[in-house]
């Protein structure tokens, strides 16, 4: 406990506001990916307090609904990579014949210049070691995104201030055909006010897809502040033509980042701002809308909101469902937990977890919890709708002897059915309380 990570400042639990996706971290420059019927979404991470891109790892979260998000914690750090020296920016993941390839940039300690690397790893959530020992392409700039065409071909695309790609062969980590710069034309990449050295909108930050033929390059424009742009082509490799605005600079960041993706029959846009208490451009968050193509497929403008996309999904209470999935919270940070995965931790009197659209159904009679505690304990409410909400239930948890040293509580619960939101409110007396690793409900 006394490793703990300092707790971002609360935010007062307004009603439905599900952005930013993450509350007890800083995380930046999303990169959603989505496998086997879940969104898989890689995350940088700003430390707190940061007054620079001081970025020492990259997060993992993962969601069925678009609303509840599960912490994956940290499956690739700069200590990967033994030849990165510094700067765990911005990145890519991609799924090929069933490994996961991360693409990312960090300074090469022995020539001082930002280059790509490649983590591999057998699951989405990792963890992620090193594919090659070196870095797969360096030129001095960043912001790798991947794609697979669908005749197999992959690119790797990245730069700022320019744009470059290479052919990825099947191995995904290496490439043929040479480094190949994409022209940044004003008719490709619109045209900069006062553009100077950059004439074109392109900036930093592309995210190069596929949908209905047409490619699509979604890149941060201008700066600073960043807007997002988006380019079109027929082919992968162009001729790009300029199509205008995505989002309008908004926010408290002077950076933002593109990521998108279709799931369960609806388009995603995932991108950053300063949304949390003490955000900023360099203490950045990640947040997600909904929005529906245009007949003629050019994307609509979209803004950035509090409230976040409608649930694409309802929440399962009968299964175990991870303390670490989470809608909204308050005041609690997650860490590794000895059973695997991660667990919730620093659980302070009052402290609360919300996770929304949960389907009860005809009625659930018992919950369960899964918790740890050095301490002397305290309670879970369980609370319908919101933390100040109905306690249908209310679990003890004693101490067990130790933060890892896990044991099962159940209590009844009454009155619990239908779709609604679940608040676990913890109570109890001064410090530390428990841990809580997962939590379940009985009919
Ligand atoms: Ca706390
Ligand atoms: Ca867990």
């Amino acid at each position: 406990m006394t490793a703990a990570l300092c707790a971002v400042a609360l935010l007062p639990g307004t009603a439905h506001a599900d952005n930013p996706i993450v509350q007890h971290i800083y995380t930046a420059d999303p990169a959603p990916l989505v496998h086997n019927g879940r969104v898989y979404l890689y995350t940088g991470h700003d430390e707190d307090g940061s007054t620079y891109f001081t970025m020492k790892d990259w997060r993992v979260w993962s969601s069925a609904d678009m609303v509840n998000w599960t912490d994956h914690g940290s499956p690739m750090s700069l200590a990967t990579f033994s030849w990165a020296k510094q700067d765990a920016w911005a990145g890519q993941a991609v799924e090929r014949n069933g490994k996961f390839y991360w693409y990312v940039p960090v300074v090469n300690r022995a020539t001082g210049r930002m280059a790509i690397g490649v983590g591999v790893a057998d699951s989405p959530t990792g963890p992620f070691r090193d594919a090659i020992g070196h870095p797969l392409v360096e030129n001095g700039e960043i912001d790798p995104t991947v794609f697979i065409d669908d005749n197999g071909q992959a690119y790797l695309y990245w730069g700022n201030p320019n744009l470059w790609y290479v052919r990825l062969n099947a191995d995904m980590t290496s490439y043929s055909g040479g480094v190949n710069q994409i022209p940044l034309t004003t008719a490709g990449f619109g045209t900069r006010p006062n553009g100077g050295s950059r004439p074109t909108m392109y900036e930093e930050g592309p995210w190069v897809y596929k949908r209905n033929g047409q490619y699509y390059n979604v890149f941060a424009a201008k700066c600073c502040s960043e807007f997002i742009g988006y380019s079109t082509s027929p082919g992968p490799t162009g001729p790009w033509t300029y199509r205008g605005t995505v989002m309008p600079t908004q926010g408290s960041s002077f950076t933002n980042h593109p990521g998108i993706v279709d799931y369960k029959g609806s388009s995603y846009f995932f991108y950053h701002n300063g949304a949390l208490p003490g955000g900023g451009g360099y203490t950045r968050s990640v947040s997600v809308e909904k929005f529906a193509y245009n007949a003629d497929g050019s994307i609509p403008t979209i803004n950035m909101t509090n409230s976040g996309p409608p649930p694409a999904d309802t929440l399962d209470p009968y299964t175990r469902q991870e303390a670490e999935t989470i809608n909204w919270e308050s005041g609690i940070e997650t860490e590794p937990a000895s059973e695997g995965g991660m667990n919730i931790g620093w659980i302070e009197n009052g402290d609360n977890v919300k996770v929304r659209n949960v389907a009860f159904g005809a009625g659930a009679k018992t919950f369960t919890a899964r918790v740890a505690s050095a301490s002397a304990g305290g309670a879970i409410e369980v609370r319908l709708g919101s933390a100040t909400g109905t306690v249908v239930g209310r679990c003890t948890v004693a101490g067990t002897g130790g933060w890892q040293t896990w044991t099962s509580v159940s209590c009844p619960v009454t009155g619990v059915t239908g779709t609604q939101d679940l608040v676990l409110r913890f109570t109890g007396g001064s410090g530390y309380l428990f841990n809580v690793n997962w939590w379940q409900f009985a009919a």
